[in-house]
């Protein structure tokens, strides 16, 4: 019924174009592992019910279209060109474009294909339910189809799923290849146990007597807007973080170590214990804080250069770099991530949710991404009755995810109308229904193109 109103509501748009076809795309929800696949470091989400969904329609001239049924996103037209001009931060129709020029590039695509796209959607924006990747993944699932290939035949999902992490930084932000990999190559019911370098993906069940709620801060965390540089706070960091760690190896291990991504620690040359690599972190954070004047000592470069290889023009906070408690969450995020894909295959609720009660607190106190709204979601939902709570995505507001006995799921979701939801409000222009504020998701298909 959606699809066939849809399909209408283009013909509507585009009375010019022919027939459309449509494609879908999940959001995801993360349940363990945050900041940790622009490291190479391993991830736990699962696909949810909610999605993009793009009806399409090839056109010759190279001319693409994009429209969406909320006229809060403007009528938009851009030429496919080699180089796609990105339109100002935040403009939605960066991901149109950063899926059509990943592609291109990506496929040796002569940009004559054009395309008529109608998009809806049932994700929340700005929640950490990552309506932006699915936007991409839709957005190239339509591109691919438009230029006659196929997904399978010409193009893998795991091929797809690696090149658009690389494309959707066109957006400006630097996230890792979670969101696009799970989107993929996510399946009914499953979550996923995602690793990098290469890509693979390892589907595991989700809890038979326990769901997992998505609850809203009802903070607007736009990762394109002003979160973004607050996320990419992260990214930079780490990449300081991880050439810092690099050169005390070198010290250590000799000089031929090389540490392409954080993961390599574990999964490169030296495949170092866990143990191992605190006391590697340990001997190359020895305080609390990192200045750029620590940093070029051990690294034996200019300042100039730390900006120029790693950190560009991301500012020095006052008294340095928090480096130390960023490491120790990676460190502790990535083991939560390898035990809660065993819990899960054990199916042990309680035992995963102190997990994600441990990440929480993690993301918060180490690694800095929550806000007194997220914390005090995530206290009164396990007062709620939640064996564990955590903030998802990027986090700075946005959603959390629960894990709730499913018996106990309305009850839950009461208390937190009266002790959380009473109390706060969306902004206005958020348009965030009663109905998006507390989701109970269920894994679904990934991403595919009918
Ligand atoms: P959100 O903000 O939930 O879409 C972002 C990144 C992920 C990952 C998480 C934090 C993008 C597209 N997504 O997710 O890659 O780094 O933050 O774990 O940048």
């Amino acid at each position: 019924m959606y699809i066939d109103q849809l399909k209408k509501a283009f013909s509507q748009a585009y009375p010019d174009s022919g027939t459309p076809s449509v494609c879908r795309a999940p959001g995801r929800v993360n349940l363990l592992g945050e900041h940790l696949d622009y490291n190479g470091l391993p991830v736990l989400p699962s696909t949810i019910d909610r999605e993009i969904v793009i009806a399409f329609c090839p056109r010759k001239g190279g001319i693409i279209r994009l429209r969406d049924v909320d006229t809060r996103y403007p009528d938009v037209e851009f030429a496919n060109t080699p180089d796609i001009p990105p339109s100002p931060a935040g403009s939605w129709e960066n991901y149109c474009k950063a899926a059509v020029q990943g592609l291109n590039r990506h496929c040796e695509l002569d940009c004559s294909v054009g395309m008529d796209l109608l998009v809806a959607g049932t994700i929340p924006p700005a929640a950490g339910l990552s309506s932006s990747s699915a936007l991409v993944v839709a957005s190239a699932l339509a591109y691919l189809a438009s230029a006659g290939l196929t997904l399978g035949g010409n193009i893998s999902r795991i091929e797809l799923a690696a090149l658009l992490a690389e494309a959707e930084h066109y957006v400006g932000t630097q996230g890792g290849g979670m969101d696009q990999a799970v989107i993929l190559l996510g399946e009914a019911n499953k979550a996923c146990k995602i690793d990098f370098n290469p890509l693979r993906i390892e589907t595991v069940p989700i809890f038979r007597d326990y769901s997992f709620v998505v609850c809203h801060s009802l903070v607007f965390a736009d990762k394109t807007g002003s979160a973004r540089v607050r996320y990419n706070e992260g990214p930079l960091s780490c990449r300081l973080l991880r050439a810092m760690v690099e050169r005390q190896a070198q010290r250590t291990f000799g000089d031929e170590i090389q540490i392409t991504r954080l993961a390599d620690l574990w999964f490169g040359p030296l495949c170092l214990l866990n143990s191992e690599v605190e006391a590697l972190f340990r001997e190359t954070f020895p305080r609390p804080t990192t200045t750029l004047d620590d940093a070029a000592r051990l690294l034996g470069v200019s300042i100039d250069t730390i900006r120029e290889r790693w950190i560009g023009d991301l500012p020095e906070p006052s008294g340095g770099f928090p480096l130390q408690a960023r490491a120790r969450h990676q460190l502790s995020e990535f083991q939560r991530v390898e035990s809660g894909r065993d819990l899960l295959i054990e199916d042990d609720p309680v035992g995963f949710g102190a997990l994600m009660n441990a990440s929480h607190t993690s993301c918060a106190t180490d690694y800095r991404v929550s806000c007194p709204e997220l914390d005090r979601l995530v206290k009164t939902s396990r007062e709620a009755g939640s064996v564990g709570s955590r903030l998802t995505g990027a986090g700075f507001g946005g959603c959390t995810v629960n894990l709730v006995a499913t018996t106990q799921v309305p009850d839950f979701c009461d208390w937190l109308k009266r002790e959380y939801y009473a109390e706060f409000s969306a902004p206005p222009t958020f348009a965030l229904t009663p109905a998006d504020q507390q989701l109970l998701v269920v894994p679904s298909e990934g991403a595919s193109h009918f």
